[in-house]
């Protein structure tokens, strides 16, 4: 059975399902791998608008796999080279959703960190508790939290390990979007469909800007977006989109 399963819940929308129910979904090398290949092949799809990636409702993932690194020497942690498998995931053009049920703890927060949007349960339960085992992030962690949260909500959680629920994800940043546990899926494919129908180069514009632009000084932030603004004046979607406003019909949308 494989460790991440794909499904097509409709027309462009992938649903990409961690699959280790018996390790809380911890994410051994062959589940990042896979994730990295999936993520790599749907990015270069265009049939593909959107992603979802989800757990179960016990786990999105519990962390690294511990088993596979409790023995690991400094040298092979860097020879297996990890980064490369998330900045797979981190270099997606596509927009990734991720569906929080359950544990989203060490790299499977960090794994929810690499999403565009985060969709969380009342009761999900996010977590650093890198340190509880003598470690500390290594995916993004201080980094990709700090930048959700501010430094000293940060702080605490990476230096205390402390879990916070999903409705104090919400309340803190770190989701996009809180409802009942059994409703996460559904919503972020409700959100999935809605983006699947907007003009696809326009998403791709506004992710990239996004998320350069947070490590950008303002201005060359505000550079990129214009550039990007302008550029989007090239594609028939923005003709199709504004042609379709005026004449009071719904635009088609093509992708160029
Ligand atoms: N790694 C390996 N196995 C795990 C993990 C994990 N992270 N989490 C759970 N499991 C396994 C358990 O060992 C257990 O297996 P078994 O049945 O064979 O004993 C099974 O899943 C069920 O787990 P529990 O019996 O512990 O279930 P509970 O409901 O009692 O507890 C918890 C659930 C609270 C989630 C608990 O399992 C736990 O504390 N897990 C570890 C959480 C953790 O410390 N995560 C951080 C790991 S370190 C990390 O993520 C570093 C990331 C750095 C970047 C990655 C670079 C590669």
């Amino acid at each position: 059975m494989t460790e991440v399963l794909l499904e097509k819940p409709f027309d462009s929308v992938v649903l990409l399902r961690i699959n280790r129910p018996d390790a809380k979904n911890a994410l051994n090398g062959e589940v990042r791998r896979l994730l990295a290949e999936h993520m790599t092949t749907l990015g270069a799809d265009p049939s593909v608008r959107a992603i979802v990636m989800t757990g179960n409702q016990e786990a999105f993932a519990a962390g690294a796999d511990i088993k596979d690194m409790a023995e690991v020497g400094a040298i092979e942690l860097m020879q297996r080279n990890n980064h490369l498998l998330w900045r797979a995931i981190a270099n997606c053009p596509k927009p990734v959703i991720a569906a929080v049920n359950g544990y989203a703890w060490g790299g499977g927060c960090e794994l929810v960190m690499h999403a565009d949007i985060i969709v969380a349960g009342e009761n999900a339960s996010f977590s650093q508790p890198e340190v509880k085992v003598g470690i500390m992030p290594g995916a993004g962690g201080t980094q990709r939290l700090t930048r959700a949260v501010g430094k000293f909500k940060a702080m605490l959680m990476v230096m205390t390990g402390q879990a916070i629920s999903g409705v104090e994800a919400g309340q803190m940043g770190l989701a996009s979007v809180v409802v009942p546990d059994a409703e996460v899926v559904d919503k972020a494919l409700e959100i999935a469909k809605t983006i699947s129908r907007m003009p696809p180069v326009a998403i791709a514009q506004i992710k990239e800007v996004l998320l350069a632009g947070q490590d950008a000084s303002l201005d060359t932030a505000l550079m990129l977006e214009r550039k990007a603004f302008q550029l989007l004046f090239a594609s028939a979607d923005q003709k199709e989109g504004m042609k379709a406003f005026i004449e009071k019909r719904k635009p088609t949308y093509q992708g160029k």
